[in-house]
């Protein structure tokens, strides 16, 4: 049994200064692909589902999985809700055994933010389930219109909706998007911000829209037919670094879509008397393994599972 409490995740994380990898799944492949990939990198991990991912698959389907798995690792590991936009969604995973939620409700007025929130962690915390809230936009960055600073987290403010909430972890707005277009130009993260958050709140820190987008996934997709041109990624040397500055948790789903659909491109123009699904999404899922090691170990998580010994 290594399913554990977002909060140990958290906490560990933030005492011995790394990130660990939150990857999303929707379906058996991507789970399988994560759980896999961070036992053979020794790594704790979280898996996480949003609400699409819900309506898509079912959270007792998702769930389930999770829970039928689990003790085939040796890795802690928790299951998270991204981006929980509702009470009810809270609620829904509280009974299906998720360890750790995210209440996002960035978007709303900040004292609804900071209501609801701490509704939340009145809810999870006496049932040791951690709570990530977020502050700022993420999408509004590459919305030229609305001007930078009202849409990237105010740091007294963080301090303040940490003080107030208890939140577990803080995920604030510092330039980043979800998605594979998320720079119109060059990439830019505001460091400086993150810094000062982390040195005010020195809460656990959650960096979102982290994807690298990498360049060969995209030119296979071109290539095989695809169309995501001027697709554009975060550097892994700006995730070292926001890493070094105090980010604990760092989400990834496009890195993982593109690598597996890039595969699936490739092989149905090139097997074209294939017809056993699983001859295309065994080598997709193989390829989705590869990127979550590689993003593991750029999060500084590779072998870190040791660090948790003593909650196993
Ligand atoms: O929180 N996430 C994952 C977002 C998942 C997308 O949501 P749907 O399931 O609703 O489509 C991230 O921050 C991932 O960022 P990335 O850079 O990988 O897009
Ligand atoms: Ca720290
Ligand atoms: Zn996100």
């Amino acid at each position: 049994m290594t399913l554990l409490s977002g909060k140990v995740l958290f906490e560990v994380a933030n005492e011995y200064n790394f990130a660990i990898g939150a990857f999303n799944f929707n379906n058996l492949e991507f789970l399988n692909a994560i759980l896999e990939a961070a036992e053979e990198e020794e790594a704790p991990v979280f898996v996480q589902t949003t609400e699409s991912a819900i309506r898509y698959a079912g959270i007792d389907f998702l769930s389930g999985m999770v829970h039928a798995v689990k003790d085939r690792y040796k890795v802690p590991f928790a299951l998270h809700l991204d981006h929980g936009k509702h009470l009810e969604t809270i609620l829904l995973a509280i009974r299906h055994g998720y360890t750790s939620v995210m209440i996002d409700y960035s978007d709303k007025p900040y004292e609804e933010n900071l209501k609801i929130t701490k509704e939340v962690v009145s809810l999870c915390a006496p049932l040791g389930i951690s709570v990530e809230a977020e502050l700022g936009r993420l999408e509004g960055v590459e919305d030229n219109v609305v001007s930078r600073e009202s849409v990237l987290v105010d740091p007294l403010q963080a301090k303040e909706f940490v003080d107030k909430t208890g939140v577990d972890a803080l995920a604030p707005a510092i330039g980043t998007a979800h998605g594979a277009f998320k720079f119109k130009g060059e990439p830019k993260l505001d460091f400086e911000r993150l810094k000062k958050v982390k040195e005010l709140t020195n809460v656990a820190l959650v960096l979102h829209g982290a994807s690298g987008v990498y360049t060969e996934y995209l030119e296979t997709i071109n290539a095989y037919g695809g169309d995501i041109k001027g697709a554009r990624g975060v550097p892994d040397e700006d995730i070292k670094k926001a890493v070094e500055l105090g980010i604990n948790k760092v989400n990834t789903d496009t890195d993982l879509r593109l690598a597996f659909i890039a595969t699936l491109r490739k092989l149905m123009a090139e097997e074209k008397k294939v017809i056993d699904p699983r001859k295309l999404l065994k080598p997709a899922m193989e390829e989705v393994k590869k990127v979550v090691k590689r993003r593991i170990r750029l999060y500084g998580s590779q072998g870190k599972a040791e660090l948790f010994r003593k909650y196993l």
